[in-house]
Order: structure tokens, then C-alpha cells, then sequence
């Protein structure tokens, strides 16, 4: 993947609504044009990032998946990122910097939510090594 690391900023938009909150891995997804840019070589699945920044806000570690979330059986490719701490409040519309830097692994289909959170849980411990 020739075009690592991907830089990309754009708005936070409102996602799927799956609940991911609740879960504690909260997603914040890119509106459709990123999704559309992204380049060809770049593929599906999981990923750990340098940089995720909020506005002008701090630098924090990141994870992002990007592909169908066979889980919920998305009929659209999102771009989704889950940044390494805690916020006291949501950042919809704000702009979110992110540069991927490294691929994990493939996206997969789970046969229960908690495996799909455990298999987060194991790449988030990843993205922090
Ligand atoms: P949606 O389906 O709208 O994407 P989520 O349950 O995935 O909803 O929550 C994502 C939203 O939560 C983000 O858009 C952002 O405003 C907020 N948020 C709070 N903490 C984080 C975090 N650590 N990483 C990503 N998004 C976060
Ligand atoms: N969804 C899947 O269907 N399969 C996956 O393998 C998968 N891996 C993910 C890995 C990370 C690090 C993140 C942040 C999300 C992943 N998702 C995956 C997306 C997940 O289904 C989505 O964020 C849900 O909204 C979580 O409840
Ligand atoms: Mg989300």
C-alpha cells in the first residue's frame, strides 16, 4: 500500500447509530466524499494510526476501520474512527485529522457482538504496541 501513511481531514458526521457508544468504542465517521477519495490501493480493513486530532485540539492514538461492517451488514463502506481516550463531549461537524498509518488486519463477520468488541478490544491493544 504505496499511499501509507493516508492522511485525511474532514467533518464528523453523524454514523450508523449502531451504538457503538454505548459499547465504550464510539466511532466518529467521515461523510461519504472521504469514503469516495479514498485511493484504490488503500484496502479494506483495519487500522492504526500516528495522529487522530480533533479541531486544534491534542494528538491521540487511533484506531479506524474502513469497509462494509459485515456485522451489521452496512449496505454502504464507511470510514470509521475510534480515538485512543476519552471525551466529555461529542464532536459532530468538528473537523477530525487522522493519518493512517498501518494495516491490521482483514475486516471480518462475527457470530456475537461480544466477539466482535473482543476482536476491537485485541486491536486497539495492537494499535497500542
Ligand atoms: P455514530 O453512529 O453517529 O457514529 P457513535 O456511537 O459511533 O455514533 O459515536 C460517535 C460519536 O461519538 C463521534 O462522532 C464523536 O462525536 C463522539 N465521540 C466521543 N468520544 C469519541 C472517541 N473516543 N472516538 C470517536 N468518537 C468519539
Ligand atoms: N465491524 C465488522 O463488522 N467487522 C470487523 O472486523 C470490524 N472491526 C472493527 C475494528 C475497529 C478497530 C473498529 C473501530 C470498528 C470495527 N468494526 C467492525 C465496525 C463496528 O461494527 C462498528 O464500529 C460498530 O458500530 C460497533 O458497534
Ligand atoms: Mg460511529
Amino acid at each position: 500500500m504505496k499511499n501509507l501513511p493516508y492522511f485525511c481531514r474532514c467533518e464528523v458526521m453523524r454514523g450508523f447509530g449502531h451504538g457503538s457508544k454505548q459499547l465504550s468504542i464510539p466511532t466518529a465517521n467521515f461523510p461519504e466524499q472521504v469514503v469516495d477519495n479514498l485511493p484504490s490501493d488503500v484496502s479494506i480493513g483495519i487500522y492504526y494510526g500516528l495522529e487522530a486530532r480533533v479541531g486544534t485540539g491534542e494528538v491521540h492514538k487511533m484506531v479506524v476501520s474502513i469497509g462494509w461492517n459485515p456485522y451489521y451488514k452496512n449496505m454502504k463502506k464507511s470510514i470509521e474512527t475510534h480515538i485512543m481516550r476519552t471525551f466529555k463531549e461529542d464532536f459532530y461537524g468538528e473537523i477530525l485529522n487522522v493519518a493512517i498509518a498501518d494495516y491490521l488486519r482483514t475486516e471480518k463477520n462475527f457470530d456475537s457482538l461480544e466477539s466482535l468488541i473482543s476482536a476491537i478490544q485485541g486491536d486497539i491493544e495492537e494499535a497500542k504496541k
